[in-house]
């Protein structure tokens, strides 16, 4: 049964791990009727942005379905003007320190939460007042950081598996087992499965048998797992500090474009936390936000019915406009997590009972798209009915249009996304 993907926040202590957490699932304009948003300490639900069904559908045929959005109820999460809200699980992983694989910081406990992340956001503190440690310092190059994170993670998974190389080895050549077998057997309390060990190897093309694997080769195969297995965003945090330009132009210049996301979780935090207290007009990692004045200016009188800030909270805004806003665009936590999915490439999928209104409910109501489950790329519309139904017996499941669709067809943005499961025999 493929479970609901899960991010793991990782860092070193004070690099912001617990405020980018906050910043992401503290949400305000949110139709806030999620069950819970803290699981546990360590979990909340985070919201994923994405585009909704609804709005595709509308911008497509707009004779048909322009009233959708107006339509679109989601039964958790919220869905604004076809910008869709889905919850998504985060893990706060404790800091991890260098040693970390060996014990140090009770950091191997750590990682063990990792096992089951299906992607990692690493928060680095970008502005080097915190050392490898998180002791405050001045000047500290948090470059250092990604190298060493990445490598107690693969050493972490190194030193499991040749704890019992000897043996493992032994076996494998006793039950003549595939290397993906083998090393399936192995990774797989990390949540991993025979295509990802395939696709691992695939991409080596190691010449040698299992048996014959020097040091190097092991640390060459962890290398590769540790990349498909745990696709990682690098959430360079702080941006608002002083010290941040310079260690982000040279991490720039190490790291793939891609993997790169600049924020402020902190900055996403007070401006949630002013939204809720009536003092601005803000949404969830826009590049913009209102005040009271600003309202008054835009010709409403009462302006938006906002408070009036204080000189201090006015100062305060105006700074993080220019240090963070107009600087880069957002605070950029949203971001975190859209490419924290966009890495795992998350389908959101939206299973509805009847094909052609889009309606999931109780007859009466014209409600549509309740549900939306987000599953991974090369998912087919069975994982997904299994995933959304459980163990039952289907008859057939059809798309946009009636049109039906096979078990094996795989899901995409835009492409068997859309389904009706009919329970019965075909
Ligand atoms: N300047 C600045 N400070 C931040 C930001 N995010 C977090 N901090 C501060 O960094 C410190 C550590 O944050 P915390 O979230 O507890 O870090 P954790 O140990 O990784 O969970 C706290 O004092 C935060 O206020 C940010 O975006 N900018
Ligand atoms: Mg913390």
């Amino acid at each position: 049964m493929p479970h609901d993907p899960l991010i793991g926040l990782v860092g070193k202590p004070s690099s912001g791990k617990s405020t980018t957490l906050n910043s992401l699932t503290d949400a305000t304009s949110k139709v806030g009727n999620f069950p819970f948003t803290t699981i546990d300490p360590q979990r909340a639900m985070g919201y994923l942005q994405v585009p909704c069904a609804c709005g595709r559908l509308a911008a497509a045929n707009p004779s048909q379905f322009s009233e959708l959005p107006g339509r679109c109820k989601p039964n958790y999460g919220g869905c604004v003007d076809g910008k869709r809200s889905v919850p998504i699980e985060l893990l706060d992983v404790a800091g991890l320190v260098p040693g970390a694989h060996m014990g140090k910081g009770l950091g191997n406990r750590f990682l063990d939460d990792l096992r089951h992340a299906d992607a990692l956001v690493h928060v680095v503190d970008v502005s080097g007042t915190t050392d490898a440690e998180g002791k405050t310092t001045r000047g500290y190059d948090p470059s250092q950081d990604i190298v060493w994170l990445r490598s107690e993670i693969v050493r972490w998974i190194q030193g499991n598996l040749m704890e019992k190389w000897g043996s493992i080895k032994r076996r494998h050549v006793a039950v003549k087992s595939t290397a993906v077998e083998t090393l399936q057997n192995q990774f797989s309390g990390y949540g991993s499965t025979s295509t990802i060990v395939a696709r691992c190897l695939d991409r080596l093309a190691l010449k040698e048998p299992l048996q014959d694997w020097s040091n190097e080769t092991i640390e060459k195969v962890v290398n590769a797992f540790t990349d498909e297995k745990f696709p990682t965003v690098i959430a360079l945090n702080k941006i608002d500090h002083a010290d941040a330009d310079k260690n982000i132009a040279k991490i720039a210049k190490m790291q793939p474009p891609e993997t790169l996301v600049l924020c402020s979780a902190i900055s996403e935090v007070f401006l949630r936390r002013l939204t809720k207290q009536g003092f601005i007009r803000y949404t969830e990692g826009a590049d913009y936000l209102d005040t009271r004045e600003d309202l008054i200016d835009d010709g409403d009188p009462d302006g938006g019915g906002l408070k009036e800030m204080d000189d201090k909270l006015k100062s305060r805004i105006e700074n993080l406009k220019d240090l963070v806003l107009y600087r880069f665009g957002s605070t950029g936590v949203v971001q975190v997590l859209s490419r924290a999915a966009e890495l795992l490439g998350l389908v959101p999928v939206f299973p509805v009972r009847n094909i052609h209104t889009f309606s999931s409910g109780s007859t009466g109501s014209n409600a549509v798209f309740r549900d939306c489950v987000l599953v991974k790329r090369g998912s087919t519309v069975g994982d997904v009915c299994r995933k959304v139904m459980g163990d039952v017996t289907i008859a057939f499941v059809e798309t946009t249009g009636g049109v039906r669709v096979s078990e094996h067809d795989l899901v995409e943005v835009g492409k068997n996304d859309i389904l009706s499961f009919k329970v019965g025999r075909a």
